[in-house]
């Protein structure tokens, strides 16, 4: 069912119900007025028949007189002669106007009557001697019952009836009909009518009994005369109330229009339009929290698209991230970026505990009230003074896990709102997970909330992961090149990097030099001390050998216990010297015996060769160089032997 609908239910329920109820009461209320009116014209009528009978006897009067003045009648009715009487009577009513006449004598009998039986209204009269003998009684009408009937009728609009001793003696009702001898509402020949009835003593003869009625036509009619006003008047208000209904029900329906296509609208995520607020009925309440509804809703679905622009955007970044192979220096920046981004903030940092473990990192604003919020954070952070570096590591067991060393703290400080997360990583080979530094981000105004919290804190997980990949990646790298016992690059880096060198060296016109350099009777520092003794020996020679190369120089473990020296930009005598250099300070070297006992000393033999005076390629040069080594062991060993031009040759 329609909100109209029921609007128009709902109206025709408070309105029609009682307009028929009003209606009823006021149909039955006239009809009851009707037949009191009905009642009072009766009655009028019955005065007016009485009016009319007492004219009709009063008019009588008169002509009885002339007729017991009458000599002849007199001396008739002296003689107590009926016959002469009646005889004399009928002459005398024989001029009018009287129609009917009795006669008694002294003792009250009927001497004679003549005339008219129906006649009513007498006048009665003594008839005396001059004397003043009293001879009898005389009563004359001169009305008949019909023409009293005809006149009352014709006076009063109403239908008469005369009965006397009840027998009819006149009547307007329709002929022969039987006409019921009471008052009230009567049937008559099929009609109904009201009647009224009253007896009337008349001076001589039966009293009359008369009846006025009226037909139930004209009581109708005054009745229907009387609801049809009461109906015009109803139904006037009934359309009244109708289209009053109409036009609240249209208006209100107007205003739920309204509503409904704002809800519709809101619903495509359009929120451009406002429903009206006017006045300060319920619906102008309902449109204010419609709109405000629909503003916050807005301003929600605006903040969604931001934030989902911002992922976007840290999306983006992690992607270009991945795909530009950072260093820790772009991973901490990266991983400060997007913290900010994703948690709107305006400022972020990340601070090291050791920079030579993780970079800092400091974007965003450079507001004084942001840095103080993010200090006040990352103090929290780690609930101790962080001035922090080297203290916060001397004065915690950074393998400690608790709660109150690692949290994600958050402030408040003159309006700004910073977070800040202490970071723990496992870095370098062979050490534990430890503390590495903290990341914070701070923004003026508006507090972090759960959600930006648990972002942040996730972010800056993932930086943990990426800094601790890349410090496997470099160490997996180093390990790869790197002679572990050593510490010098392995063979297979030197051969690299001799590749590299003589490309370069070919390019640029530049001379690389090589020494190979083999520790002399190595094999009986083993046999003597024990193998622990020569890889300490080795270990000892490796460091000289680096310590007095330069930075470009590349030294390499070559095998067992031979050291391969590429050095750029060296001609033959250049490797020579840096070679005498190397073997002199190996001659000099005092290492510590194992067993305690003292020290002991090595020697060494270098052979040395360049190109391109001595070879024309890789091969050729390890080889040239190789041969000044076998030279300087058979020449009696702890000396330094060239290459010589002619090995290039061959
Ligand atoms: P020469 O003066 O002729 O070079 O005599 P040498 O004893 O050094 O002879 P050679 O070079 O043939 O012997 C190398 C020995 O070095 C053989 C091997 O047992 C030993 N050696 C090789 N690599 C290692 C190592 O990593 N540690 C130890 N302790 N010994 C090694
Ligand atoms: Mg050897
Ligand atoms: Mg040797």
């Amino acid at each position: 069912m329609s909100f109209r609908s029921r609007l128009r239910a709902f109206f025709a329920i408070i309105v029609l119900v009682p307009m028929a109820a009003v209606a009823f009461v006021l149909f039955s209320l006239a009809e009851d007025s009707e037949v009191g009116k009905a009642d009072a014209r009766l009655a009028a009528g019955m005065r007016t028949a009485f009016a009319v009978y007492e004219e009709a006897s009063e008019s009588a009067a008169a002509p009885l007189w002339r007729i017991v003045r009458d000599r002849a009648f007199q001396r008739a009715l002296a003689r107590g002669d009926a016959a002469g009487v009646e005889r004399r009577a009928r002459r005398l009513i024989g001029d009018g106007p009287v129609v009917h006449l009795v006669v008694a004598g002294v003792d009250g009998e009927r001497l004679a009557e003549v005339g008219d039986p129906a006649a009513v209204a007498p006048a009665t009269a003594a008839a005396e001697t001059a004397e003043g003998r009293r001879l009898g009684a005389v009563s004359a009408s001169v009305t008949t019952a019909s023409e009293l009937t005809l006149d009352v009728a014709r006076f009063t609009g109403l239908d008469v009836r005369l009965v006397r001793e009840g027998r009819e003696l006149a009547s307007t009702l329709p002929d022969g009909a039987d006409v019921p001898e009471r008052s009230g509402d009567l049937e008559i020949a099929g009609e109904k009518y009201r009647a009224r009835l009253q007896e009337l003593h008349q001076s001589a003869g039966a009293p009359l009994v008369v009846g006025m009625y009226e037909s139930a036509e004209g009581l109708r009619s005054a009745v229907a005369e009387a609801r049809l006003t009461i109906g015009g008047v109803l139904l006037f208000f009934i359309a009244l109330a109708l289209a009053s209904s109409v036009f609240v029900g249209r208006s209100l329906q107007r205003q739920v229009e309204q509503f409904l296509a704002a809800a519709r609208r809101l619903g495509r995520g359009d929120f451009s339009t406002r429903v009206p607020e006017q006045g300060s009925d319920e619906f102008a309440q309902l449109g204010q929290e419609f709109n405000r509804m629909s503003e916050q809703l807005e301003l929600q679905m605006r903040e969604v698209e931001d934030q989902r622009r911002q992922l976007e955007h840290a999306i983006r970044r992690v992607g270009e991230a991945f795909a530009a192979g950072l260093d820790r220096q772009g991973i901490v920046d990266l991983a400060v970026r997007t913290a900010m981004e994703a948690c709107s903030a305006q400022a972020g940092r990340a601070v090291a505990l050791d920079a030579r473990k993780m970079p800092s990192s400091s974007l965003g604003s450079d507001d004084p009230r942001l840095a103080a919020a993010l200090e006040a954070a990352e103090r929290k952070a780690f609930a101790v003074d962080p001035e922090f570096g080297a203290e916060l590591i001397a004065t915690l067991d950074p393998s400690m896990e608790t709660p109150e060393l690692r949290r994600l703290s958050a402030v408040e400080v003159n309006g700004v709102h910073a977070l800040a997360l202490p970071l723990r990583a496992h870095l370098g080979a062979g050490t534990d997970v430890q503390y590495v530094g903290v990341v914070s981000i701070a923004r003026e105004g508006r507090e972090f909330s759960e959600r930006e919290r648990d972002l942040f804190g996730y972010l800056a997980g993932q930086a943990v992961v990426s800094i601790e990949n890349v410090d496997l990646h470099e160490t997996v790298q180093r390990q790869a090149v790197t002679d572990e016992l050593t510490n010098l690059h392995n063979l297979r880096h030197f051969h690299d990097w001799l590749d590299v060198e003589i490309e370069r060296s070919r390019r640029f016109g530049t001379p690389i030099g090589l020494v190979m350099l083999d520790i002399d009777d190595f094999k009986r520092v083993n046999d003597t001390y024990g193998h622990q003794q020569g890889d300490l020996v080795l270990m000892e020679v490796a460091r000289v050998v680096r310590e007095l190369s330069r930075d470009v120089d590349e030294p390499a473990r070559y095998g067992g216990e031979e050291i391969a020296v590429v050095l750029p930009q060296t001609d033959l005598e250049g490797a020579a010297l840096a070679a005498e250099r190397i073997r002199s300070a190996i001659e000099a070297l005092e290492i510590a015996r194992v067993d305690g006992q003292g020290k002991l000393r090595v020697t060494a033999s270098c052979g040395v060769a360049a190109l391109p005076t001595c070879a024309s390629d890789k091969e050729s040069l390890i080889a040239a160089a190789d041969q000044a080594l076998y030279r300087a062991k058979r020449a009696g060993k702890n000396r330094v032997e060239r290459a010589t031009a002619a090995a290039a040759r061959r």
